[in-house]
């Protein structure tokens, strides 16, 4: 395998890199990247097995599972798994070429381990392999069938795209970064409906790849839950062709946004406002936003519900006067820093209607409600915020968290009693008010772009005068 020693694999381990040598050459490969999955990841294999002989019989493929080391045995799962042949026995189909299989523990990348460093080793298998199509799938998933390796790849090798972001249904309380930030966000800001930028199931073209892997903004956040964004926000800056899948429903591990998702949403956000800095050529010109190509038959599938601690939720908002109080001072514009002075208030007020022992009121009765345009201004000012580096960006996004709690709060009160569906049209609704009051993000982009060029002039004049 000569071809091999000219691929750039050198910064993965000797050990690895024979591995990977020992596979040959593939044309379609499916990435699972997992952390303590022993008790899903043995169904999501078998299904990408089964998704890759059935509906790509013809070509090379590959499944690689890179973990973190699991202790619970993920990896052992992963290659006891009933191999390719029983799939092959079982579909009836003889596929050219034999399926190949690995596990391996991925490295960190700079001392940092998680979902994006496993990312990265992927990337770099699929480059050294050269294949055409790579799909990642979460190695929690209960509601993958394997057709979704064909939706996933099928864009890539039929239709010539270069990224394939989900699309599917999840309960209104699944998905709380998604609604509230990172779908609002990329829309307003590079004009591109992509309802699920966060996914974790996607599919990438081996031109993509290689543009992910010359890029040199990679950061510890990158390394773990920050990857999603961070593919998707490379794609479209890079003038890729974006397109969406429908996958049905997500069923997955659930996660409750008060209790599990706060170390994410710091990963995730602080990513995307680096990448908005970084990429701001890209978005300061855009106007509203289009739909993109969507692919695959819509099914109507209800995804089962999730229970969130809403008190909590308020609760965490509410406290937030007194943990970051000075942080939303710094990043915030006065008047949404009023307007969240006054919405704390009322979380507080709430969460001691429903924490009272003669007639309490259940917090999701709570009279609550956090608006959308103060929510997208918020979000805008951390933007500036994190631009001028107001505040280092960890304790500005450390800051966000009860925001988006209280946030989730507001939108959990008004969805309660609708269908999954009926809640989409308020995420719907406050992406629109994103829209809208993109203006303001750029007017103060601009000015403040302005000040720091006039303060740079000023802080160079002295020495001007000086020299003459
Ligand atoms: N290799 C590796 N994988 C990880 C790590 N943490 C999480 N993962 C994997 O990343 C995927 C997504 O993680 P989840 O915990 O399911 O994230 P989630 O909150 O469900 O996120 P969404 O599905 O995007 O809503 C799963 O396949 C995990 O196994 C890690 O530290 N290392
Ligand atoms: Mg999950």
């Amino acid at each position: 395998m000569g071809r091999l020693a000219t691929m750039p694999t050198d910064t993965l381990p000797k050990a690895l890199r024979d591995q990977i040598e020992g596979l040959g050459k593939a044309d379609i490969m499916v990435g699972i990247p997992s952390f303590k999955n022993a008790s899903t990841i043995g169904y999501v294999v078998r299904a990408a097995q089964a998704g890759l002989v059935q509906y790509f019989p013809d070509l090379h493929p590959v499944v690689v599972n890179a973990d973190a080391g699991s202790p619970d045995g993920t990896q052992r799962v992963v290659v006891e798994t009933e191999p390719p042949e029983y799939i092959e026995s079982i579909l009836l189909v003889r596929p050219r070429n034999r399926l190949q299989r690995i596990s391996l523990t991925y490295p960190e990348v700079d001392g940092v381990g998680g979902k994006g460093a496993a990312l990265r080793t992927i990337f770099q298998i699929a480059r050294a392999l050269e294949v055409e199509a790579l799909v990642v799938v979460d190695s929690d998933l209960r509601s993958i069938v394997p057709e979704w390796i064909e939706l996933l790849a099928g864009p890539i090798l039929k239709g010539g795209f270069d990224y394939v972001a989900p699309l599917y249904s999840r309960y209104k309380y699944d998905g709380t970064i998604t609604n509230t930030v990172t779908y609002p966000l990329t829309r307003a800001l590079y004009g591109l409906r992509i309802r699920q930028p966060i996914g974790g199931d996607f599919g990438v073209s081996g031109d993509l790849i290689r543009h992910y892997l010359a890029q040199d903004d990679w950061t510890a956040d990158t390394s773990k839950f920050g990857i999603d964004i961070w593919m998707t926000t490379s794609a479209i800056a890079g003038g890729f062709a974006v397109c969406q899948t429908r996958l049905g429903a997500k069923v997955h591990d659930p996660k409750d946004p008060g209790a599990d998702l706060g170390p994410m949403f710091s990963q995730v956000v602080s990513t995307i406002l680096r990448l908005t800095e970084r990429h701001a050529e890209r978005w300061l010109e855009v106007h509203g936003s289009h739909d993109i190509p969507a692919y695959g038959f819509e099914r109507m599938i209800d995804p089962p519900p999730l229970q969130v601690d809403t008190r909590r939720l308020l609760d965490e908002f509410a406290k937030g006067r007194l943990t970051v109080g000075e942080e939303w001072a710094a990043a915030l514009a006065p008047e949404q820093l009023s307007a969240v002075t006054v919405l704390a208030e009322a979380a507080a007020a709430a969460v001691e209607e429903a924490t009272r022992s003669d007639t309490p009121t259940r917090a999701e009765d709570a009279h609550f409600s956090f608006p959308d345009e103060t929510w997208a201004r918020i979000i805008y000012d951390c933007c500036v915020a994190a631009r001028d580096q107001k505040l280092p960006l960890e304790r500005l996004v450390a800051s966000l968290i009860p925001l988006y709690f209280g946030r989730v709060a507001s939108l959990i009160i008004e969805t309660q009693a609708l269908t999954t569906d009926q809640a989409d049209l308020s995420v719907e609704r406050q992406a629109r008010a994103f829209e809208l009051a993109k203006p303001y993000l750029v007017d103060r982009w601009r000015a403040g772009a302005d000040a720091a060029t006039g303060a740079a002039a000023r802080r160079s004049r002295p020495q001007a005068v000086m020299s003459r």
